[in-house]
């Protein structure tokens, strides 16, 4: 109740004065450190929720939010009327990085989503002789790329589509993990320039497809012309313990050299969240030059897109990935994460199954996705001093900062253990 008395006035000033477009669990943060948050009553929490997966690096990682505060006292923003001493060294460092040869700078996930269906589109138009606006971009149902007007055209989420009409044309919807339907498409339709899909469905409720959906999809569209474009957005940069989610089961643990047999590589990779540790907004569409050059001057860009804080902030929050092995920690917590719930699970009635890869992980509550449940569960855990959040109905994602230790993780299985426990029937 301590905690409570504190929060409320900030519950009631965000109720009052703003928008009601989140149900936020009743917990009012001030700070964060790493793997933990503290609320304003001064309570300690393991964050597992890593802010949908922006904060892999840990919250206010020492190094980023240093390079944070130095930047903010040179240069913060020029606009790209003009060119900036950062821009050019992150272009050149991310798309090393990565493997790609060009970068198309921007801010929020939903903004790259947009930049790479126009990307899609135009390529569509000049190099695949699509006839004018009759370009088709496949998307998958269950997706989620993020809240634009565009994006929710093609959303199967109700609550993300409904009411927002008229809808933007241009968008066929497949089943998840359904090459055969992919297929049938390409075969038949001749419009199609590409393919947007999630390696790992997250807000779905961690849907991983089938091993091989994401090779045999990317092979069906080179076979067909059309662009494969991965949202990594919340799957990349180690979450998934490889450093993009495509990798599959490749052992490169990022930075693929190995070109393994499993490895994809997308024609289009779109990254956000953690490119900045979660201490700015930055997000990025990824492609070779014979894509990207389809975009010329005055055609596409944004006020904030490729400004210095976003660059320098970036690139110190990779370099971070990389330095303390966060890819290769979530593949090997993710697994001990796993097989201690499994195990709990095998005993379980509240609990249907765990699911995921490396720390991106959910667990299905064994009640109806009308219920409760896996509301209260959440607000149980946060009395025992850990953050997470359905995603749907009775799905619970655990995705904490990748710089958890194996002792805080077990700590974490700990509470989740002992608070499903109380809900056992
Ligand atoms: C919300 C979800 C997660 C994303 C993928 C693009 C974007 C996102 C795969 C857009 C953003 C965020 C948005 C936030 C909650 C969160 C979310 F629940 F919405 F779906 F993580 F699963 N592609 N996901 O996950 O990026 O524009 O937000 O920077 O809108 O409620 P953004």
């Amino acid at each position: 109740m301590e905690t409570l008395k504190h929060s409320q006035p900030f519950i009631d000033l965000e109720h009052l004065h703003g928008a009601h477009d989140y149900h936020p669990l009743p917990v009012v943060l001030e700070r964060g450190e790493g793997v933990y948050l503290w609320d304003v009553g001064g309570k300690k929490y393991f964050d597992f929720l890593s802010a949908y997966s922006a904060v892999n690096q840990g919250h206010c990682h020492p190094r980023i939010v240093n390079a944070l505060q130095k930047q903010a006292e040179i240069l913060t923003l020029t606009s790209r009327a003009f060119h900036n001493n950062k821009l050019g060294k992150y272009m050149e460092y991310i798309t090393n990085y990565f493997k790609f040869e060009r970068i198309l700078p921007s801010n929020t996930g939903a903004e790259a989503v947009e930049a790479a269906i126009k990307i899609t589109r135009k390529w569509g138009y000049t190099q695949k002789n699509i006839s004018k606006n009759k370009a088709e971009i496949i998307v998958c149902s269950q997706n989620f790329h993020g809240r634009t007007s565009t994006i929710i055209s093609f959303s199967s989420d109700p609550e993300s589509k409904n009411h927002f009409g008229p809808h933007a044309p241009g968008f066929i919807t497949i089943p998840y993990n359904d090459t055969e339907a992919l297929e049938s498409i390409l075969e038949t339709n001749p419009n199609i320039a590409g393919f947007l899909v999630e390696p790992i469905q997250g807000e779905a409720g961690v849907y991983t497809p089938d091993e091989d959906f994401i090779y045999k999809s990317k092979k069906l569209c080179s076979e067909y012309n059309v662009l494969f474009i991965a949202d990594e957005i919340q799957t990349g940069i180690g979450r998934t313990g490889s450093l993009l989610a495509i990798c599959g089961n490749c052992t490169c643990l990022g930075h693929c050299e190995s070109q393994a047999a499993t490895y994809v590589r997308p024609d289009i990779l779109i990254l956000g969240k953690a490119i900045s540790g979660g201490t700015y907004p930055v997000s990025a569409v990824l492609c070779d030059s014979h894509i990207i050059d389809v975009i010329q001057p005055g055609q596409h860009g944004s006020t904030f897109g490729g400004n210095p804080m976003a660059c320098s902030v970036a690139m110190e929050a990779l370099e971070v990935i990389k330095d303390e092995k966060l890819t290769q920690n979530a593949r090997r917590l993710g697994k001990l994460f796993r097989e201690t719930l499994k195990s709990y699970i095998s005993t379980s009635n509240i609990v249907d199954r765990v699911r995921g890869k490396g720390l991106l992980n959910a667990i299905v509550i064994n009640d109806t996705e009308e219920s409760k449940t896996a509301w209260n569960i959440c607000i149980k855990l946060k009395e025992n001093g850990l953050l997470a959040k359905p995603t749907h109905g009775n799905i619970i994602r655990f995705a904490p900062p990748l710089v958890i230790t194996e002792k805080q993780l077990n700590e974490c299985i700990d509470i989740i253990i002992k608070t499903l426990k109380t809900f056992e029937v």
